[in-house]
């Protein structure tokens, strides 16, 4: 059971009446609500501690960059927590971590692109945040979740997971583990670009779905991008390559409509033309070579993540039938091939 938002609330200095409060967005791992007060609006989120098992981390990652940006780009929209009425960055209650933010004034965000413009929008929107970043100390940034995006980590997890699986769900998923299994070339790539030294680390959104970035009510510009709890180092890969994974196909990453998938040349353009409008001068020869790569990179590693969740019972993402996790996992093989069909030779 939640504890009372009320109480939760009373521990942040709002001022004005709670008018309302209801879930929002659309996200798969914290709990979202939208509470409305006369005079203002508030994101508070639950954080899931059982993914954020160190949600201080994400408070002094945040509090690095908005330091950084006050400094280097005051004009930057970063979107950080309200501190509780004794200047923490979490209210505490009943063991649950709840998180206030500014609701952004008149914005919304998107689960699917309809246009190019919306992914060249999100790409700049991205792409600036890392560009913004630069020249920060990476260092000194902690990872919010350890090996997140460490493909050779996830591919361990994933042999796990078929090591420990019922006999059911193996069979089941015998076609897709062979499948996933034959692209392992993809973590030899990636082993490869952790080594060289044309891959700086850089700070990274690393979750770029453009349900992620808010844009205006009028003008449907972008003006900031949300989500910010696993803005950490890591390599250019993660950011571009989740933008094509989630935005390239016409149907959403649980649509079991695989025959609807395919690589929407226009949105492919669209995000290449807005991330390096803002990249370009920053990133190596060697990035700049490996961005389609990225797509490869996260599209396998998140197919081989829903494909160890289904091994593993559901334990990570929410499932709404049996199959979720399978479905999703087969909806990414279909997308991996059709994206690299698409990029050969590009
Ligand atoms: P999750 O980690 O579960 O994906 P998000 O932080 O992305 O949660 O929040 C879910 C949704 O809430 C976002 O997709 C966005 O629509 C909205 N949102 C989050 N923060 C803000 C904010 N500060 N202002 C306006 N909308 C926001
Ligand atoms: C999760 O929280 P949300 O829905 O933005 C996940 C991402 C996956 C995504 C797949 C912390 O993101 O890594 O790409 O689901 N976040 C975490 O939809 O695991
Ligand atoms: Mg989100």
């Amino acid at each position: 059971m939640q504890p009372n938002i009320h109480v939760i609330l009373a521990k942040f200095p709002i001022s004005g009446k709670v008018t309302d409060i209801k879930p929002f967005g659309n996200g798969l791992i914290n709990d979202t609500f939208l509470v409305n007060c006369a005079s203002e609006s508030f994101i508070l989120q639950k954080v899931n501690t059982a993914v954020f098992t160190k949600p201080e981390t994400i408070a002094s990652n945040l509090e690095l960059a908005g330091n950084y940006l006050k400094e280097k780009a005051p004009d930057y929209l970063f979107i950080k927590p309200i501190l509780t009425k004794v200047h923490e960055h979490y209210a505490v209650v009943e063991n649950s971590f709840w998180r206030l933010t500014h609701f952004i004034e008149n914005s919304y965000s998107i689960d699917n692109i309809e246009e190019p413009k919306q992914a060249y929008l999100a790409a700049k929107a991205f792409g600036n945040l890392t560009k913004k970043l630069d020249g920060i100390n990476v260092e000194l940034f902690e990872p919010t979740i350890p090996d997140f995006h460490n493909l050779s980590y996830r591919f361990h997890q994933f042999t796990q997971a078929i090591d420990r699986a019922t006999e059911e769900r193996k069979a089941e998923a015998t076609n897709l583990i062979s499948n996933f299994s034959s692209k392992k070339n993809i973590v030899t790539t990636y082993e490869e670009l952790l080594s060289n030294p044309q891959m700086p680390t850089r700070i990274l959104h690393h979750d770029t779905k453009i349900n992620n970035v808010l844009f205006d009510k009028k003008t449907h510009e972008a003006v900031a991008v949300c989500d910010l709890d696993t803005l950490m180092p890591g390599l250019i890969i993660s950011d571009i390559g989740d933008m094509f994974r989630t935005s390239l196909s016409p149907i959403a990453e649980d649509s079991p409509e695989y025959d609807k998938i395919k690589i929407r040349e226009d949105i492919y353009e669209a995000i290449c033309k807005g991330y390096l409008e803002k990249l370009d001068d920053i990133l190596t020869e060697t990035e700049k070579k490996y961005l389609n790569f990225g797509g490869e990179f996260m599209i396998y590693m998140q197919g081989i993540r829903f494909l160890t969740d289904y091994l593993n019972g559901d334990i990570y993402y929410p499932v709404k039938h049996p199959k979720h996790n399978f479905e999703r996992a087969t909806n990414q093989w279909k997308l991996l091939k059709a994206f690299q069909e698409f990029t050969e030779g590009k």
